[in-house]
């Protein structure tokens, strides 16, 4: 561990106020922790005013010298990734530093030799697969823009990424193994790609030996020209402000947002937030169960653990395959020290009781973790008393895709572990609450809507192509202020308390969906007059989907709310994937909307959370009389 790693309260003391009252000597110090090819020359400029937002201005830096060369001196040998196959009889693969590097040089080449060069856009559509981390790696090594698109996403989803980035080259598995499943990614690739005109080239690292189409001169078989490929690559040196990736993630309107990341303060914030929250020793074994589709799986797999030198577990399957055994299996196989994952996957696997758990040694534990929404007091007593048998801190880690990285989170030796607690900010992260007017609310306990103050340097730049919809977005709501569309609490002594989103987001397993978005898909039936969609607590998800439908009643295709579930589900696996199918579809005659057309979503929320009770003032409605109907006919 290096230097400034914060070991205890007077640690934390003195770095959290170091970061906001002497910015320059704080941001300097942490720096050095970092191999620049230049030197910055100015620390931090810009604000939420001018959205014109750099860190360490005037270096030059590559990543992966970071995360990888500048581990050979000490590190070639050491383990940076064990790879876990979705069958636990497939032999896990070791995977040294001085492996990793020549890995990434190859790839790196290849994708030179493709044309790729720096500022382009390269797609990622694959499963957990080693040449999914390396390929991403290899991509920041010749200054190239990544874009991890999650396995799970439809061919139009993944073709409306591809065009809104204009990326020239994707990346793919013939297929993806999946707990008992497989997933057809090229075949899904092929047929996003008929509508995706600057793809040239399609690379194929070859998984399952799925029997499938190869387009010559498009398509390319990745292995074979790996094996030609050098094993040396010189990292291409990039400007700080130099784009890292896009990773798109819903909001609150239809179409997802590609959110920019740029390279040295989205380096640092990964690197520092890794180092201080996880506090992985030289010889500890970590595990993020994260698929790198999502922001954990960048900032926490790919970055954070290989910019601290880490051994790390990579896994390729699911909780629950091939039993609900799966993650403790694993844990004492590979004598895991640090585990981080989701509250969804707690509380499934607390649903299978505790037989699966008491089977395996998890004695290496030290640190869990918990990530993607919060943790409610049940899973994280759970949690708490079986996996970690109370001897090992929860870190419950609050932060965004717009982050870059761990903004609210107890630290190892620092923090109280208050059950669903994410009690404090990081150093440099300067949280405020305002209420619904945007004025401040002070002091102790507290409530109200989580912004933040001033820039850090992890957070997203801008939306790919779109930076008015990033100011409108994030800084419009309050105005000065980063918006983060959570509600927080704190409590008398000023523990934070993340109580969920406040705008039109719903958090369905810890994955993020636009209710929009969901909207626009089930809109795409024809037999859909208008929808709307809201979140209900879900004893496994979290969230669930519900979505209150008119459906055309001349139709003749049917009127069975069976099938009228059953034709929406497929529509939403088609235009998203199956992560966003609708848990309840009811339909009803007319949608409850105020004067102004807007629907009243107050009441749909209320319903579909099984209370309808008190509906509170329904007087400003133009049909209330389609209240008592939606109540009666609540699923
Ligand atoms: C890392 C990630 C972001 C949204 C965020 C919250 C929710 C995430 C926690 C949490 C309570 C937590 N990025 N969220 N972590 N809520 N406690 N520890 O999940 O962009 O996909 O989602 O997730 O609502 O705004 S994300």
């Amino acid at each position: 561990m290096s230097m400034n790693t914060i070991k205890n309260a007077d640690d934390y003391k003195r770095f959290y106020d170091m970061s906001l009252n002497d910015k320059e000597a704080f941001w300097s110090e942490v720096a050095s922790n970092y191999k620049w090819n230049r030197p910055f020359e100015k620390i931090t400029s810009g604000d939420f005013n001018n959205l014109d937002v750099k860190w360490f201005e005037g270096a030059k830096l590559n990543i992966t010298e970071n995360c990888i060369d500048r581990h050979l001196e000490k590190r070639a040998n050491k383990t940076a990734i064990i790879y876990e196959a979705n069958n636990p009889d497939e032999e896990s693969l070791h995977i040294t530093y001085k492996e990793l590097h020549s890995r990434v040089c190859k790839f790196a080449n290849v994708l030179k030799d493709r044309g790729v060069k720096k500022g382009d856009r390269v797609i990622f559509y694959m499963s957990m697969v080693p040449d999914l981390l390396v390929g991403v790696l290899a991509s920041a090594r010749i200054g190239a823009i990544h874009s991890v698109v999650f396995g799970g996403f439809s061919a139009n989803a993944l073709a409306g990424r591809i065009q809104d980035c204009e990326a020239t080259i994707i990346v793919t598995n013939d297929a993806g193994f999946r707990g008992d499943k497989t997933v057809p990614l090229k075949a899904i690739t092929d047929e996003a790609l008929k509508s995706c005109p600057t793809i040239k080239t399609v690379l194929v690292s070859k998984r399952v030996g799925e029997d499938i189409q190869m387009i010559e001169g498009r398509d390319h078989w990745l292995q074979p020209m790996l094996d030609q490929a050098d094993n040396n690559c010189d990292p291409v040196y990039v400007d700080s402000e130099d784009p890292l990736f896009i990773l798109y993630t819903s909001g609150s309107t239809g179409k997802p947002k590609g959110l920019l990341h740029t390279t040295a303060g989205y380096m640092v914030w990964a690197g520092e937030t890794y180092k201080n929250v996880f506090q992985v020793g030289e010889d500890d074994v970590y595990w993020c169960t994260a698929d790198i589709g999502w922001i954990t799986g960048h900032s926490y797999i790919t970055y954070g653990p290989l910019l601290n030198g880490s051994t790390q577990v990579m896994f390729e399957g699911v909780p629950t395959y091939p039993d609900a055994g799966r993650f403790w299996e694993a844990t004492e196989k590979h004598k895991v020290t640090h585990f981080y994952t989701a509250p969804t996957a707690i509380r499934a696997l607390e649903a299978h009781g505790l037989d699966y758990v008491k089977s395996h040694d998890l004695s290496s534990l030290k640190v869990l973790g918990s990530v993607g929404e919060p943790i409610n007091e049940e899973a994280w007593d759970w949690y708490n008393k079986n996996i970690g048998k109370e001897k090992c801190p929860i870190v419950d880690t609050w932060w965004q895709t717009e982050t870059g990285g761990i903004m609210i989170s107890p630290l190892p030796g620092v923090g109280k572990f208050l059950p669903s607690f994410a009690e404090s900010p990081l150093p440099g992260v300067d949280p405020i609450f305002v209420d619904a007017e945007g004025v401040e609310v002070t002091g102790n306990p507290a409530e109200g809507n989580l912004c933040i103050r001033s820039p850090w340097p992890g957070m997203a730049r801008t939306i790919w192509g779109d930076h008015e919809r990033y100011r409108q977005t994030y800084f419009s709501t309050y105005p000065g202020l980063y918006f983060t569309g959570d509600g927080a609490k704190r409590n008398e002594q000023g523990d934070y308390r993340i109580t969920g989103r406040v705008d039109d987001v719903i958090n369905v397993s810890g994955h993020r969906m636009g209710t929009a978005e969901v909207e626009d898909a089930l809109n795409q039936h024809e037999d859909i007059v208008e929808s709307a969609v809201v979140g209900y607590p879900h004893d496994i998800k979290g969230q669930g989907i519900y979505a209150y439908v008119i459906w055309n009643p001349q139709s003749k295709n049917t009127q069975d709310p069976k099938q009228i579930h059953k034709e929406l589900n497929d529509m939403v696996i088609k235009m998203i994937g199956p992560i966003a199918k609708p848990d309840k579809v009811q339909v009803v005659s007319g949608l409850p909307k105020t004067r102004s057309g807007k629907i009243m979503r107050r009441i749909l929320r209320k319903v579909a959370s099984g209370d309808s009770s008190n509906m509170g003032d329904i007087s400003t409605l133009l049909n209330p009389e389609v209240v008592e109907e939606i109540k009666n006919g609540a699923l």
